[in-house]
């Protein structure tokens, strides 16, 4: 399979992380894509007509592209995914939300990068609003997040903390929510996390 990739994106860090989980990685030949909402690249669209990492081209080369959707398609039967029907659910929803805590960040990020005279304040503000009530919920489930198997659930918020961490830093997200930064501590340090640390 071949990953177009980059090592800033959480998305694309949150599908590396789910193939390291699944011991799978070394099947995936990443591809370095810089991509940017404000361009186009040509050989990423040939295969994704919106731009987008990550991108995943399987061996019959068919395009799978949506970082949920390929991490749903490469854990699909696995332990990532559980079986059982109310730990299944709130893998999935943690799923859900790590990866719509991911999605406003980069767009908060974007925002950010825009001259000061064009970004919107009202905007700025929302967006800290709902990530201070997203880490105000992930923290009150903590407990069960370090109770729970590994799950699809618990990759999307580590990646998603882990992009706090990279792109945030001065965002003190750890004052916030105690509980999560300790079960983060502990995430952080697996193998998955630690093989796909983000760089500049
Ligand atoms: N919903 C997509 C979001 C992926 C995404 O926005 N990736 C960024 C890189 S972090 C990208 O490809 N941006 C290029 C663009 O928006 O044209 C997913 O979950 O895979």
């Amino acid at each position: 399979m071949t990953l177009y990739w980059s090592p800033r994106s959480p998305f694309v860090r949150r599908v590396m992380v789910t193939a390291h989980e699944l011991g799978i990685a070394d099947r995936i030949r990443c591809t370095d894509a810089v991509v940017a909402m404000t361009g186009c690249n040509a050989d990423v669209m040939r295969m994704n007509p919106l731009n987008k990492i990550p991108t995943l081209v399987l061996e019959d080369g068919s395009v799978l592209s949506e970082s949920t959707l390929i991490c749903e398609y490469l854990a699909a039967g696995s332990a990532l995914v559980p079986g059982e029907r109310a730990a299944r659910l709130r893998a999935l929803r943690w799923h859900g939300m790590g990866h719509g805590l991911t999605d406003l960040l980069v767009l908060w990020r974007n925002e950010r990068l825009r001259p000061a005279a064009q970004q919107s304040a009202p905007i700025l503000d929302a967006w800290a609003a709902k990530l201070a009530a997203t880490l105000s919920v992930l923290d009150a489930e903590a407990a069960t997040l370090r109770a729970s198997a590994v799950s699809l659930g618990h990759v999307a918020i580590g990646c998603a903390l882990g992009y706090l961490d990279f792109r945030f830093k001065e965002l003190d997200w750890r004052a916030q929510a105690p509980a999560l930064a300790q079960w983060f501590a502990t995430f952080d340090q697996r193998l998955s996390m630690r093989e796909t640390m983000p760089s500049a």
